[in-house]
Parts: C-alpha cells; sequence; structure tokens
C-alpha cells in the first residue's frame, strides 16, 4: 500500500518543497520594517490662535473690507517737530524698557516693524488691520509717531494709554505717514494699527518711529 501511493505522493511534496523555499527566499529580501519618521504632532491651538482663527473664517466670509475704529481724523500731511527726537526702540527693547506685542499670534519677525531699515518688515498674516502695543515702562512724551507700510494703500491709527485716538485715512502705499503732537502726548502706552485698504488682508509694516 505504502509503496503504491509513493508515487502519487513524491509530487505532491516537491511541491510543497518548491514553495516554502520560494517564500523563505522571499523573506530573506525583504527589507526590515521603517521606523516612523513622522514628526511629532504640533501642539493644539491655543485659545487666543482659535479666535484668530475665527476672525479669519468671519472676514473671508463677509468679503467686507475691514475698517478702523473711528478717532480724529488728522489726515493732512505733518511734519516731525523741529525739536523731537527719534527715540531709540530697539535699544529701548533690548533694555527692557520697551515691550511690542501684537494682535497676530507667533510673528517671530515682529521687530522687523520697529529695526530702523525701512527694507525689512512684518506682516500680519491675513489679520487686518494689524494692532501694534508699544508699552514704555516710563510715561514718554511723545511728540510724533510716523509709520511706513507697502504693498497696499492704507490707514492708520495712533492711540494713547489714555484713549485719545488719532487716524490717518489715506496714505499712499511705501509713503511714510506722520502724526505730530506738538504739545507732547504723555503716555506709557501706544497703540499703533495698521490697516490694509488693497487686495488681500496681509498688512505689510516696514517701520514705526517714535519722536520724544
Ligand atoms: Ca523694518
Amino acid at each position: 500500500m505504502r509503496s503504491r501511493l509513493r508515487p502519487l505522493l513524491q509530487p505532491f511534496v516537491t511541491t510543497l518543497l518548491i514553495v516554502s523555499t520560494t517564500l523563505g527566499c522571499e523573506y530573506e529580501y525583504r527589507d526590515d520594517p521603517v521606523a516612523s519618521t513622522r514628526p511629532d504632532q504640533p501642539p493644539p491651538p491655543t485659545q487666543e490662535e482659535i479666535k484668530v482663527q475665527e476672525q479669519r473664517k468671519l472676514a473671508a466670509a463677509s468679503g467686507d473690507r475691514p475698517t478702523l475704529k473711528t478717532g480724529k481724523d488728522v489726515s493732512g500731511a505733518m511734519a516731525i517737530p523741529a525739536n523731537a527726537k527719534k527715540l531709540n526702540l530697539p535699544q529701548l527693547a533690548e533694555n527692557g524698557q520697551l515691550s511690542v506685542a501684537s494682535n497676530v499670534p507667533g510673528l517671530g519677525d515682529l521687530h522687523n516693524a520697529y529695526d530702523e531699515v525701512e527694507t525689512t518688515l512684518t506682516k500680519s498674516d491675513g489679520i487686518n488691520p494689524f494692532r501694534f502695543t508699544l508699552d514704555f515702562t516710563t510715561a514718554r512724551t511723545v511728540k510724533a509717531v510716523r509709520v511706513l507700510s507697502t504693498y497696499s494703500d492704507y490707514a492708520w491709527a495712533i492711540q494713547s494709554d489714555s484713549g485719545q485716538r488719532f487716524v490717518v485715512d489715506m496714505v499712499i502705499e511705501g509713503e511714510w505717514s506722520t502724526v505730530a503732537f506738538p504739545e507732547g502726548l504723555k503716555t506709557k502706552q501706544l497703540v499703533v494699527e495698521v490697516l490694509r485698504k488693497m487686495r488681500d488682508n496681509y498688512v505689510h509694516v516696514n517701520e514705526i518711529e517714535v519722536f520724544e
């Protein structure tokens, strides 16, 4: 019986051997699993970032041009008073006598807006108006503030810590605009808002200067 079955079983055993050898070879040439190189997940957004994202969505959905809150219209050309002296904002910031914040979270180049270099700028990442808050450690008697914004005509506003607010309605793209206070504006805080007036809402601010 066994001898009669052997010829029948032989091809089957041979086939099994070939299949197992082939599979074995295939496994040997397979690459080892590659370790995951995916970077760590970014941290969840902060409440402030969520609020900004919602503002962007609302602005995009409305299709309206943003505007500045009203204030005293000082749109006429103004000159820096002759006796005014420019504050060295980068130095004051480095000395801890000035801190600058904005309404756009996470900007790493905010200092470009007050580094005394016209060609360097920071942009608002879709937030319009772009608001800067300059907090001095001691009260200043401000005689003028001037601003330079590029890539679009713009409007801007300056506000003191007492709430006095001045608005320049229209400035040509790439031109400096000055608001002067010949009598001096006593304040520890200056809020500067720049509104982009054309096309998108990426506000480019090259420089903010303060004179005392
Ligand atoms: Ca600059």
